[in-house]
């Protein structure tokens, strides 16, 4: 059975220190759980930097200078690091920290969608800190902007860097997108396809849409001449993940995407959820590939050939 691929999105910026005590927020806190995500099983590890104080989304290279080396002698795994940043932050400001290190994969965002988080703050009872409840309640006037000249500024900033891209889809017009910048010559063949369901603003999480996602790269790209996997927001990532197993997909796990372990119980660790995944794929006979495997299968450059 073809190895399945397990990433782990570590902290992201769309959750805040409220929703989690699990949620790593300091450098220390960001390198040890990715750390551990590596060892329960994850081969790429999706990372965002937060300020240590009080855990606002930063794309502060300085700050990801703090965790990436330590995250980079302690585990093999390949290091993907975010151009999505926090919604709130220009795109400069987001690409920073990929264009100084150079890792061997950086997600880039094949369009705009309204990025919607509001409703979370009925659930917070207290806040920690005096940021979090007017970043969360705002988002019900975000728009996370990709537009085709800021997708075509990050492919071509990063062009010489030898990054290869995590090219996250929210909608099915976004694998249009991608089809167009492939067709410009800007991505190159052998992509690797994020496919992100249950967002509030992206494609919802319904069967129906992860087939219909899967269809669509099928009949654009060909089928078999693309990576592709599947992360989902919430209560549907487990779910998710075992359909798109099941389809042949690899799967991307990590408190970015979900807090929970199961329905109404917050997840304790990053490593917590790549354990449960990674039991669900060794019940359906797959193994979690490692990551010299996800190297081999997403053509990437090598973790000597990065800048940190
Ligand atoms: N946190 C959202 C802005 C990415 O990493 O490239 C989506 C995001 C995408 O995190
Ligand atoms: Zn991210």
């Amino acid at each position: 059975m073809a190895k399945i691929i397990i990433s782990c999105a570590v902290t992201g910026s769309a959750h805040v220190p409220s929703m989690s005590d699990a949620l790593p927020l300091t450098p220390q806190q960001i390198a040890d759980q990715s750390i551990a995500a590596a060892e329960a099983g994850a081969a790429i590890l999706h990372l965002h930097a937060r300020v240590p104080e009080d855990g606002r989304p930063t794309g502060d290279p300085d700050v990801y200078a703090r965790f990436l080396p330590v995250i980079r002698q302690a585990t093999d795994a390949v290091i993907n690091i975010t151009t999505g940043g926090a919604v709130t932050m220009t795109v400069a400001e987001r690409l920073a920290a990929a264009a100084r290190f150079k890792p061997e994969i950086a997600s880039l965002n094949m369009g705009s969608i309204n990025f919607a988080f509001f409703p979370a703050a009925a659930r917070i009872k207290s806040w920690k800190h005096p940021w979090e409840e007017a970043y969360v309640k705002n988002s019900d006037d975000y728009i996370f902007r990709n537009t085709f000249r800021d997708i075509a500024y990050i492919l071509e900033t990063m062009a010489d860097a030898g990054t290869r891209f995590e090219h996250e889809c929210y909608d099915v017009g976004h694998l249009y997108t991608l089809a167009h910048f492939l067709d410009r010559g800007l991505v190159k063949p052998g992509f690797f396809v994020q496919m992100v369901f249950g967002i509030l603003g992206g494609i919802g999480a319904d069967l129906d849409n992860l087939m219909f996602m899967k269809q669509t790269c099928d009949r654009l790209f060909g089928k078999g001449s693309y990576q592709w996997s599947v992360l989902a927001a919430g209560r549907h990532q487990m779910p998710f993940l075992t359909q798109a197993a099941l389809l042949g997909g690899h799967v991307r796990v990590g408190l970015e995407d979900s807090l929970f372990i199961e329905r109404g119980v917050l997840a304790a660790s990053n490593a917590e959820q790549v354990e449960k995944i990674r039991r669900i794929l060794a019940e359906m006979g797959h193994e979690a590939a490692t990551p010299a495997e996800a190297r081999e299968i997403l053509g990437l450059k090598g973790g000597d050939r990065v800048e940190f």
